[in-house]
């Protein structure tokens, strides 16, 4: 079983590819949560720059004060003790994020001309997907974007955020996840992985199954708010990376997440049965995005369901 490899280019071609993509499309959404994408439009020049200036940084700027971490000290003492518990609570990754305004790292020539130009490029093909998804939920065009920019008819902006990951290689991969299993809090994900080494692992039907690497594709899942606005249609699926022993993975997650002042909510086109056959037996609520990440940077390795309850209390 892998996940659906949908070839986006496809979108723009005859009245009958671009209706078989757009079933593909709500067919990853509603089956699976995850989807990669090939012939996205997002040129393999820009891609390989991309990856260039990421290792680069890693190695340059963040290597070294990965090896004498905490993270590593702990783990070391684990492993010497040979007592086969895991450590619990740590992920085994580096991890920067990058936003617009942020302090760039400067050692690390090109990167933030490159990367800069890959997040606007990765913000136009999100805001592409949410139209198509608009379209396949039967929405008006522009519905979630607008759920996402608004804020009392002002428009607040997206949270759009890039996120720069490395899993350098453990020892003892047995002993520590690379990110414990956990649904995304956001809108819509883009992830742009290594090209050989694995570890991201959906869970469908009851079984981890591997994210399988693919050069130069890009990656898309749905997070929590999709799922609100949705009414459950689209629901977010659980994922981990796994610890490996050989290679240092890669991986660029970008996040078009909701404004935190945005209210979300299931959109009420898609309320009655009609619209949505399995209607959630537990309504979603509504709130503000803020209040839902207040609660998810608490419980974001838990089940998101009692995060839905909670911040319908807020
Ligand atoms: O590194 C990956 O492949 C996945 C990252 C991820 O799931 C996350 O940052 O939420
Ligand atoms: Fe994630």
């Amino acid at each position: 079983m892998a996940i659906p490899v949908i070839d986006f280019s496809k979108i723009n071609g005859s009245s009958e590819e671009r209706a078989k993509t757009m079933a593909q499309i709500a067919n990853g959404c509603e089956e699976w949560g995850f989807f990669q994408l090939v012939n996205h439009g997002i040129s393999e020049e820009l891609l390989d720059r991309v990856k260039k200036v990421c290792s680069d940084y890693f190695k340059l700027e963040r290597e070294e004060g990965f090896n004498n971490s905490q993270l590593v000290k702990s783990f070391n003492d684990l492993a010497e003790k040979k007592s086969g518990e895991k450590l619990e609570n740590v992920d085994w990754e580096d991890v920067i994020t990058l936003l617009d305004d942020n302090e760039w790292p400067s050692h690390t020539p090109g990167f933030k001309e490159t990367m800069t130009e890959y997040r606007a490029e990765l913000k136009k093909l999100a805001e592409k997907l949410m139209e198509i998804m608009d379209e396949n939920l039967g929405l008006p065009k522009g519905f979630i974007k607008k759920a996402f920019n608004e804020v009392e008819g002002e428009n607040e902006g997206a949270f759009f955020g890039t996120k720069v990951s490395h899993y350098p290689p453990c020892p003892n991969p047995e002993l520590v996840t690379g990110l414990r299993a956990h649904t995304d809090a956001g809108g819509l994900i883009l992830l742009f992985q290594d090209d050989e080494v694995g570890g991201l692992q959906i869970l469908k039907d009851g079984q981890w199954i591997d994210v399988q690497p693919l050069k130069n594709t890009i990656v898309i899942n749905t997070g929590d708010q999709i799922e609100v606005l949705s009414n459950g249609r689209y629901k977010s699926t659980w994922h981990r990376v796994l610890a490996t022993s050989h290679g240092n993975r890669r991986s660029i997650a970008s996040f078009y997440n909701p404004s935190l002042k945005a209210t979300i909510a299931p959109a009420p086109q898609l309320l009655e049965s009609s619209s949505t056959p399995h209607l959630p037996l537990q309504p979603y609520p509504k709130f503000v995005f803020g209040d839902y990440m207040s609660i998810y940077v608490q419980q974001k390795f838990l089940p998101k369901e009692p995060r839905f309850q909670a911040v319908s209390a807020v």
